[in-house]
Formats: C-alpha cells, sequence, structure tokens
C-alpha cells in the first residue's frame, strides 16, 4: 500500500481516498451525510402496525441491546435467532403482566434494519401498547424517530435508496400493477442494476487511473485504454436506451393522466360517472353544463388511473366561462397521457358522412391532430361512439361491424353496454403506456432517478467528446468518469472512493 502511494504520479485518487479513510460519506439528493459512530447507538422502538384498536398490534426494538427486552421481559435468556416464543409479557421492574404474545428474535446483521431487532406482536389495545412503551423506555431504550429504522438499514448497507424508495411505495402501491412495480424495485432489482453498472464505471477509472499512472513504465497491458472506451461507449448505450423508456414506470407510480374530450352533449360526464360508477359529474341535456375539469382516480385492470372529464370542445362558444373551460380542457390535453374522444353515434347518423370522413372531420373541427401527433410525442388515443341505444336495431350490427373494423369502441352510456370492450382496449393502451413490470426490464420510477441517469450520460458523452480532441488531457476527461459514477451513487445512495483502490490493486497488483 505504501509502495504504490509513494509511486502514484496522478494524486487526485489519493487524496480523494485519504479523504474518505477515516470518514465515510454517504451522498444523496446532492447533498452529504456523515455517518459517524454516534448513529444507531441507542436503542428503539416504535409501534411498526397501523394504529388503533385492531386485533394484532407490533412493536419493534432495534439495537445493540434489543435482545435486554427479551431477556427483562419474557425471561428468554438465549433465545434462538429468527425464532418465534409465544411468551407472557411483563413490565421488567415491577414484573406485572402486560400481555401474551409472540415474540420474534432477530440478531443482527440478518434483520431489517442490521441491527439486533426483537418484535412484539400482542393484543392490538390501546392500554396494552402504551404500558408495553412504558416497559421498554424503563429499560433505557428510546422512541424511534419517523422512519428511522429505515434509516438504520440504510446506514448498515441492507437498504439502498432505490429499495428504501421501492418500501415506501409499496406501503403506498394502490392497484396491483403499482405493487408489482415497487414490489421489484423493494427488492432491489434497481439497485443490482445501477450498482453493476457504477462498478463497470469504477472498474474502468480504476484502470484508467492505472494507465495514466504506469502506462510509461510499461508495466501495464497497452490496450487498456481501448477496453476501457469500449465498455464505457456500451454503458453509454444501455443508458440511451434505458432512459427512452416513455416514462412507464413513473406514469404507472403516478397514475395514468386520461382525459375525455369531445363536442358538448356526446356523454364525456356520463361516460366518467360510468368509468368510476358514481354520479361524480353533473349530467344534463344543457351543452356546456361541464366546464371545471372533473378529476378522479380509479383503477382500471390494476393500472392507477386520473381520470378527467371536461368541458365540451365547442368553437363557437359565446360564453366567457366556457371559453375558459375549453382552454383549461386543451391545457390538460396537452400534459395528458391518454386520450379518450367521445363521438355521439346520432350526429354521425345525422351526418351522413363515411366513419373515416366523419372521425377525420370532427378531429380537425376540434383541433386535435396537433395535439395527438406533435413532433414532441405521438399520444396514446382511443375513440368511442356513445349513445349506441338510440341507432335504429335493425342497423346495430352493421353499425357495431362498421365500428370495429375502424378500431372505435360503441358503448351506451344509459343502458351500460360496450363497457367491457372498452375496458379490454383501455387496458391494452394502458399496457402499452406503463409496460408490465418484470424483473428482466426494470423500469425508472422515479423523476429523481431520471436526472440523476441523465446527468450520468451526459458526463460518459463528455468524457468521449473531451477525448476526441487532438490534444485531450486524459486526467481531465477521467474526471468526468468519476462524475458520471457520482451520479449513479446519488441513485443508490452511496458513493465509496476506496472501492477504486481495491479494484486497482485486484486487476493490476501493482507494487507488490
Ligand atoms: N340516449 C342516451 N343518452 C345519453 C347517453 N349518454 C349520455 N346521454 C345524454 O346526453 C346528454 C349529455 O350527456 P353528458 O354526459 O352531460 O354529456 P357531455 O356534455 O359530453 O358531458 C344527457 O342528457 C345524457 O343523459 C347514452 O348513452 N344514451
Ligand atoms: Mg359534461
Amino acid at each position: 500500500m505504501t509502495l504504490f502511494h509513494t509511486t502514484l504520479k496522478s494524486n487526485s485518487l489519493l487524496r480523494s481516498c485519504l479523504s474518505s479513510k477515516h470518514l465515510r460519506q454517504w451522498k444523496f439528493f446532492g447533498g452529504s451525510l456523515t455517518i459517524n459512530s454516534e448513529q444507531g447507538s441507542s436503542t428503539i422502538y416504535a409501534l411498526s402496525s397501523g394504529q388503533g384498536k385492531c386485533g394484532v398490534a407490533v412493536v419493534r426494538v432495534s439495537g445493540f441491546e434489543a435482545l435486554k427486552a427479551l431477556q427483562k421481559m419474557t425471561n428468554l435468556s438465549n433465545p434462538k435467532s429468527k425464532t418465534t416464543f409465544l411468551r407472557k409479557i411483563h413490565d421488567p421492574e415491577t414484573g406485572e403482566i402486560i400481555d401474551k404474545g409472540l415474540c420474534l428474535w432477530f440478531p443482527g446483521p440478518k434483520s431489517f434494519t442490521g441491527e439486533d431487532t426483537v418484535e412484539f406482536q400482542v393484543h392490538g389495545g390501546s392500554a396494552i401498547l402504551s404500558s408495553l412503551m412504558t416497559a421498554l423506555a424503563k429499560l433505557g431504550f428510546r422512541p424511534a424517530e419517523p422512519g428511522e429504522f429505515t434509516r438504520r438499514s440504510f446506514y448498515n448497507n441492507k437498504l439502498d435508496l432505490t429499495e428504501i424508495e421501492g418500501l415506501a411505495d409499496l406501503i403506498h402501491a394502490e392497484t396491483e400493477q403499482q405493487r408489482k412495480q415497487a414490489l421489484l424495485q423493494a427488492s432491489g432489482v434497481h439497485r443490482e442494476l445501477y450498482e453493476n453498472w457504477r462498478h463497470t464505471l469504477m472498474k474502468n477509472i480504476a484502470h484508467l487511473e492505472a494507465y495514466i499512472d504506469f502506462s510509461e513504465e510499461e508495466n501495464i497491458e497497452s490496450d487498456v485504454l481501448v477496453n476501457c472506451n469500449d465498455n464505457l461507449r456500451e454503458l453509454v448505450e444501455k443508458l440511451e436506451n434505458y432512459l427512452t423508456d416513455g416514462r412507464r414506470g413513473e406514469i404507472l407510480r403516478s397514475g395514468v393522466k386520461t382525459v375525455i374530450l369531445g363536442k358538448p352533449n356526446v356523454g364525456k360526464s356520463s361516460l366518467l360517472n360510468s368509468l368510476v360508477r358514481r354520479d361524480a359529474a353533473i349530467v344534463t341535456s344543457v351543452a356546456g353544463t361541464t366546464r371545471d375539469i372533473v378529476e378522479l382516480t380509479s383503477n382500471i385492470s390494476g393500472y392507477p388511473v386520473l381520470l378527467a372529464d371536461t368541458a365540451g370542445l365547442a368553437n363557437n362558444s359565446k360564453d366567457f366561462i366556457e371559453q375558459e373551460g375549453i382552454r383549461r380542457a386543451r391545457v390538460y390535453a396537452i400534459n395528458a397521457d391518454f386520450i379518450i374522444l367521445v363521438v355521439d353515434a346520432v350526429e354521425f347518423v345525422k351526418s351522413q358522412k363515411s366513419i373515416v370522413n366523419y372521425i377525420h372531420d370532427y378531429m380537425k373541427n376540434l383541433e386535435l391532430n396537433d395535439l395527438i401527433n406533435n413532433e414532441r410525442e405521438v399520444k396514446n388515443y382511443i375513440i368511442v361512439m356513445n349513445k349506441l341505444d338510440l341507432i335504429d336495431s335493425k342497423m346495430k350490427n352493421f353499425f357495431l361491424k362498421t365500428l370495429h373494423e375502424n378500431n372505435i369502441i360503441g358503448i351506451s352510456c344509459v343502458k351500460k353496454e360496450g363497457f367491457s370492450n372498452l375496458l379490454d382496449a383501455m387496458t391494452k393502451c394502458f399496457v402499452k403506456i406503463c409496460g408490465n413490470p418484470s424483473r428482466e426490464n426494470p423500469t425508472i420510477s422515479q423523476t429523481r432517478h431520471r436526472i440523476h441517469l441523465t446527468n450520468c450520460l451526459n458526463c460518459l458523452k463528455n468524457y468521449f467528446k473531451l477525448m476526441s480532441n487532438d490534444n485531450h488531457d486524459i486526467v481531465i476527461a477521467t474526471e468526468e468518469i468519476r462524475q458520471a459514477m457520482k451520479e449513479l451513487g446519488k441513485v443508490t445512495g452511496h458513493v465509496s472512493n476506496e472501492q477504486i483502490l481495491d479494484i486497482i490493486f485486484k486487476d493490476f497488483c501493482i507494487g507488490k
């Protein structure tokens, strides 16, 4: 180690290593947090299940003295790890029985927090919980601060930031697909991917540093630089593909922003009410009834959907309030992920146009073409023809066939017809918009990740830009890779330069 340090020419790595030798720094959200020996020194406890009366409540205790809780409150002196015990739980000072319940023992580091952990599963009454907490305080333990168990698991490297975010999403997941995506993230799929990429960067920085320091002494293979550049180019490609994902994971996490658009009186509000199965929006035969946007959440085939009913897009409206409603509908639609365009079957029949011409003119009239298909994106949309119940029953089959051939879904909000076709069509679009979360294809679920990953990609591109210059300085260019690695570290929550040194020793055996 000493020999290596004394021969190191570019001392940037040495400096960064020395500065991190006595101090572990974890950087995240652009700020930095220093772990010192004080952290994790106290044993903490908290109610981990929900508040209020319930059959069973779970109280978790974590810290180096956690075992004391079992010893002093259940007389279990040497419990077997990861085992459940049915015991009488008593006050450590008075010996009074608090409740009879299950006690679980997880010695660190194989616990959620990485510390010794005890869990009490007792009856969920307020008096029981209050006595139990008082008893734990008598042992010198303190109540946990919000999120402190998770924070400890982060400090103890049990969970990285992506897993912590996944865990929070899992708890808040309201639909099946959100649950699937959050579970993947919480179980470390993103951590694995980002750590893998970070490791690639780390390894290549190490090799580049060695190349910078030792290439003249010829004790380093000549193709090091070529190999590094190949690896980094491959990573650029992977990052570019990964970032061009149509924001699938983020949309799934926050809900598919869906807007119902169409002329006044075609049945937009009726459709919203049918989809959410309640009278949320006012329905009348008066055109211009809906003005404000009515936004509701719904779960459609496991996908979270933010459904918005809007004012009818009348281009001849003289009413100032209606005009404002139309303006808001357009602004909302610009930012929406998905459009349901509603047309009126009676109006279509009256027009005596072919279906293709009718839809073409309808969209042109409402100035929807640019909104759906513009330079920035091609929006997903479906066309729904409402009021099928008003179509002459003799014509109906022919009518439905024509709609089907043109990918238009026929419905009747009054008769509740056609809704299974409509839900199928919507689900197909949601699968396209949100993807199907899987271990093989994890998607970015948070804007925070996207920002750091984009920064990481830009740094790598800067590296190649600097290297393409005839008079390039490889030391300066390598700083870009180091910065790229830091950006990845911000996603997972940590940066450590010592690991780079480890790779230099392992791969090159310099100074042996
Ligand atoms: N016959 C029939 N009338 C409908 C249907 N859907 C909506 N309506 C009627 O059409 C009128 C306008 O409906 P509404 O939902 O307020 O339309 P919006 O202006 O597009 O929101 C109301 O009188 C509804 O009762 C349908 O499927 N069949
Ligand atoms: Mg309406």
